[in-house]
């Protein structure tokens, strides 16, 4: 495999994986050209008309307050490209740096937040698919920016310091006032641990969209919010890579070894241990 950023240094990938560890969050800018950016921009604009003609809509009431917010949800099912960006090499490593060699891909969709867009519930990505306490850090976002991402056009809203609250009732009730922007280029993405508390930015622009990808990762144990064994076609299947088949969950064994390594009885713990205790 080549190196796994060419664009980006080595030093950049080190610095954003230390504040990612600290803060819970990091950017790293320039991961996509402006060409391929755009390419990517172009086919979530098709997805969404393919997943609204397969009939999974593309709008949730119950996450979403109005109908300017446009949700794709099975971007890996939709389109080789997101199939591509979610096994990108920098985002495995970002995923690897906290998760350890052991992940499922979760989940990986779109939420485009067009002009006059507000703000879903605040959460964790944690708190939606593991009860507290929330300990250790089982999941993480990596975040694509497909367009420019600021305050005014809805950039993605989270509290400073929120990655280190451990049980529900810690979540401050003045979060509204907590709330501040990850504010981004277009081709950057942002990761963020699972623990860091967010919501949707409202868009109060006039004509500026604001379009993110959210690749959800988690720890193999979680089980994940998509089950890819009977949501991506046959022929999809056939043409992923081992290590794909692997992340989504796709093989017959599941959750079996991975947490606690089984060692026999009599190796663990010994007869004469056994007789003194
Ligand atoms: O669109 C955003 O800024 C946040 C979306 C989000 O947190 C979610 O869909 O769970």
């Amino acid at each position: 495999m080549g190196s796994i950023a060419p664009e980006i240094s080595k030093d950049a990938v080190e610095a954003a994986k230390a504040h990612l560890k600290e803060e819970g969050w990091c950017v790293i800018p320039n991961v996509l050209s402006e060409e391929r950016n755009k390419e990517v921009l172009d086919r979530l604009w098709a997805a969404k008309e393919a997943s609204e003609k397969q009939g999974d809509p593309t709008r949730l009431a119950h996450l979403d307050p109005n109908e300017s917010n446009i949700r794709v949800f099975y971007l890996m099912q939709l389109d080789v490209i997101f199939r591509e960006l979610i096994q990108h090499p920098l985002a495995i490593d970002m995923v690897k740096s906290v998760l350890g060699e052991n992940f499922l891909i979760s989940n990986f969709t779109a939420n485009i937040a067009r002009p006059g867009s507000k703000s879903m519930g605040l959460h964790s990505d944690m708190s939606l698919v593991v009860p507290d306490p929330w300990k250790e850090i089982w999941a993480l976002n990596v975040i694509w920016c497909l367009t420019d991402v600021y305050h005014e056009n809805g950039a993605t809203l989270y509290i400073p310091g929120s990655n280190k609250i451990v049980y529900e009732e810690e979540v401050p009730r003045n979060a509204r006032k907590l709330l501040r922007p990850f504010e981004a280029k277009a081709g950057s993405i942002i990761v963020m641990d699972g623990r860091v508390w967010h919501t949707s930015g409202a868009n109060i622009t006039q004509d500026s969209d604001r379009a993110l990808l959210f690749g959800y990762y988690t720890a193999p144990h979680l089980r994940q919010q998509v089950n890819w064994t009977a949501k991506l076609p046959e022929e999809v299947k056939n043409e992923l890579s081992p290590a794909m088949t692997d992340w989504l969950g796709l093989r017959v064994n599941a959750n079996t070894g991975k947490v606690r390594k089984l060692r026999y009885l009599d190796e663990e713990f010994p007869e004469e241990e056994k007789a003194t205790s």
